[in-house]
């Protein structure tokens, strides 16, 4: 009920960004607003022309369908809709409903006089996509450059383009990423076994205050990065996480062309290594 009175309070018109009050309203628990129009608008496209293309191409099967980007020779032009025009068409579509979504996420937060960071870090998540098929495409010079929208196909390119670089594992900002995305799994563990481990105490116990939180961490690590602290930490993580994956991905081909592993002679080539041993 509280939830419900909160609601009916907040449910009030403006904050919006486009439109004044056209669309400003609710349908159910969904906030509409115009840029909930525009996401309606461009899944409904994007996942018809996805249809259209299924319907054109060899199979139903749900995991083999596959919707792939234009030849390489067709550079950076526009292609025929059943080679590889449908996919540049999706992409748009794609791109549309991501932002439009962000948007609509942005105009809730206005309402509500939150701060953008939900908003900022779905940004991250289009940013990584925006790359993977548009910044790094049109470096490279062809749409072709661009993933296959398929659920197994995905994964394909994923595996051969790792494997141009001979061993993607040693892109170092691959590393950064990873490394991100496994601190991130750490931080979201020990947080939410700390919450749940306060807040939902056996039957009869009391909940805990964050007092006992931070305590916790101070007698088993000595240090407490505290209540906001660790969520600040927590989004730092992600954010930076998706951020070195857009990084490793777009230098792989505009910056290095040659094998990773080959990256790394840097080291080998350093002028102090040519003193080595010493006295030669
Ligand atoms: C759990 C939130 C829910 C979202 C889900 C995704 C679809 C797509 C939809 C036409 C964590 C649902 C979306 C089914 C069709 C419409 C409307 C988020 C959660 C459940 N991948 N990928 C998957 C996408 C890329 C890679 C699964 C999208 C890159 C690997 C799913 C994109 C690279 C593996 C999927 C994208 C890459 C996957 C589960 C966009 C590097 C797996 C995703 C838009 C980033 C895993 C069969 C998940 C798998 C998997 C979707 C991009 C690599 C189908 C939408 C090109 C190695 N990817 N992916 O849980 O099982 O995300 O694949 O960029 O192993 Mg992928
Ligand atoms: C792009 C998704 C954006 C999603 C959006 C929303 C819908 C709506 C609707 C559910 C970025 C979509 C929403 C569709 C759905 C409903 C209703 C997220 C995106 C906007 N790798 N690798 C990464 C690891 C290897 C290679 C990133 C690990 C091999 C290539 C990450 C391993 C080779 C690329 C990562 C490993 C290889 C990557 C992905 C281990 C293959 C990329 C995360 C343990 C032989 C990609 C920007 C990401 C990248 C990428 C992890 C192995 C190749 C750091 C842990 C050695 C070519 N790899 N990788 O980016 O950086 O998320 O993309 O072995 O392109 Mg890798």
């Amino acid at each position: 009920m509280a939830m419900l009175s909160f609601e009916r309070k907040y449910r009030v018109r403006g904050g919006t960004l486009i439109g004044g009050d056209l669309f400003d309203f609710w349908m159910g628990p969904f906030y509409v607003g115009f840029f909930g129009i525009t996401t309606a608008f461009f899944a409904f496209v994007g996942i018809a022309l996805i249809l259209w293309g299924a319907a054109n191409g060899p199979t139903w099967n749900l995991w083999q369908i596959s919707i792939a980007p234009p030849d390489l020779s067709y550079g950076l032009g526009l292609a025929p809709l059943l080679e590889g025009g449908l996919w540049q068409l999706i992409t748009v579509c794609a791109l549309g409903a991501f932002v439009s979504w962000a948007l609509r996420e942005v105009e809730i937060c206005r309402k509500l006089g939150m701060g953008y960071h939900v908003p900022v870090a779905f940004g991250f998540a289009i940013f990584a996509y925006f790359t993977l098929v548009v910044i790094r495409p049109v470096l490279m010079g062809a749409w072709g450059h661009g993933f296959p929208y398929g659920i197994y196909s995905h994964l394909d390119w994923v595996s051969n383009v790792g494997y141009q670089y001979l061993h993607f594992h040693y892109n170092p900002a691959h590393m950064l990423a990873i490394s991100f995305f496994f601190t991130t799994a750490l931080a979201l563990s020990m947080h939410g076994g700390l919450i749940l481990s306060m807040t939902n105490p056996a039957k009869g116990e009391t909940v805990k205050t964050p007092d006992h939180e931070n305590t916790f961490f101070r007698d088993a690590v000595g240090y407490s990065i505290g209540s906001l602290g660790i969520h600040r930490l927590g989004l730092y993580l992600a954010l930076a996480a998706v951020f070195f994956s857009a990084v490793c991905i777009v230098i792989s081909g505009p910056f290095w062309t040659r094998g990773w592993p080959e990256w790394w002679s840097w080291w080998l080539n350093m002028p102090i290594w040519s003193q080595w041993p010493l006295g030669r």
